[in-house]
């Protein structure tokens, strides 16, 4: 048994160099060479075949996840930008509150939909946000077609992306498209294993009763997203009870990752859906550049291997992870456990 691998090379053109950090300029996280790495890995391995590339995703699917104007502000803003700029970022906000007045301007403001300055558009960010999305929404439909398991590799990543902002390396929520998607089928899981809460996700999904979001990250009181992912979270008035945070402290290592991942995929099992999205990061790894759980390679592979006790339809769409030299051994642990 080997899982079909799903990659695109649109993701490479898109290549900010860099990004503020508590006021400093530091080398941008999510470059291309992740991809590469585990693309090369998985398929070396023997893990991993070539899946194929990324759907067209019809722009009424699009819009069933996110608003058109933050579409027609993404496929369009960079093509406005001066000669000799290669990235928008955002040096002003705009406040949830005040979001009617955006239809009064004739130009838009850097950071209407954005929530913080980690997602700089560029000439081919569009692109590679929709190939990204084609490639999460071609594994889904590998599942509606009765195969059991499939791992797209997306970059730009999705999570942090809601129905009207982006932002945290993420334009489009690839694992919410997919998860629509799958909604075919039935009921739908999101487990969120990207050391960050997946506060797009959350939000896209906050009152679907049909949809399970359960999410394992860095404790939001002292990190990013810092005003989401805490554990009162638990779903709209139409859906209580369908979102579940496990916030867990920095330097949490593999024991006690594992028993609370085992709590998630109770709630899981107990949700019976009918098909398992995978919001896949490696920023829990040991010594990753923007995470600071402690998790070792090894780790993964029993992650895998839970996730694989659900015995459900499953597709592992690629978020975070930055530690370079590491992603390789992570996805192939993470992918060897679950196919085990
Ligand atoms: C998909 C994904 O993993 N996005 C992560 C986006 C957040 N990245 C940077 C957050 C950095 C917050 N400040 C850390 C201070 C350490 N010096
Ligand atoms: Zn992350």
């Amino acid at each position: 048994m080997k899982i079909p691998l799903l990659v695109s090379p649109h993701h490479s053109a898109h290549a900010p160099t860099v990004e503020f950090d508590q006021g400093c300029l530091r080398p941008y996280a999510d470059c291309p060479e992740r991809i590469e790495r585990m693309r090369a890995r998985l398929l070396e391995s023997g893990l991993a075949l070539d899946g194929g590339g990324p759907l067209d995703v019809p722009l009424a699917e699009l819009t069933a996840v996110h608003d058109p104007a933050l579409l027609d502000f993404l496929a369009h803003r960079a093509g406005s930008m001066p000669a000799g700029q290669d990235y928008v970022y955002p040096e002003i906000f705009a406040v949830r509150s005040a979001m009617s007045r955006l239809a009064r301007h004739r130009d838009w403001p850097d950071g209407a939909y954005a929530f913080d300055s980690y997602a700089p558009l560029g000439r081919a960010t569009w692109a590679a946000a929709l190939a990204s999305a084609g490639l999460a929404a071609a594994g889904a439909e590998r599942l509606l077609r009765g195969e059991p398991c499939a791992y797209a590799l997306c970059r730009p990543p999705g999570h942090h992306a809601g129905a009207d902002f982006y932002g945290g390396y993420c334009y489009l929520n690839n694992t919410a498209l997919a998860a629509y998607r799958l909604m075919a089928l039935g009921r739908v899981a999101v487990l969120d294993i990207d050391y960050h809460h997946g506060n797009g996700t959350q939000s896209i999904f906050w009152d679907e009763p049909r949809v399970l979001f359960v999410s394992l990250h860095g404790d939001p009181a002292d990190e990013y997203p810092y005003y989401c992912g805490f554990a009162d979270e638990t779903g709209g008035p139409d859906a209580p009870g369908s979102n579940l945070n496990l916030p867990l402290a920095a330097g949490t290592h593999g024991a006690p990752y594992l028993s609370a991942l085992q709590g998630g995929l109770d709630a899981i099992a107990a949700f019976a859906p009918a098909a398992l999205v995978v919001s896949a990061g490696f920023d829990t790894g040991e010594d990753d550049p923007v995470g600071r759980f402690k998790l070792l390679p090894a780790d993964y592979a029993a992650v895998g291997a839970a996730i694989a006790q659900l015995r459900l339809p499953t597709l592992f769409v690629q978020e975070g992870g930055y530690r370079l030299e590491r992603l390789a051994d992570c996805a192939q642990s993470l992918v060897g456990g679950f196919l085990s």
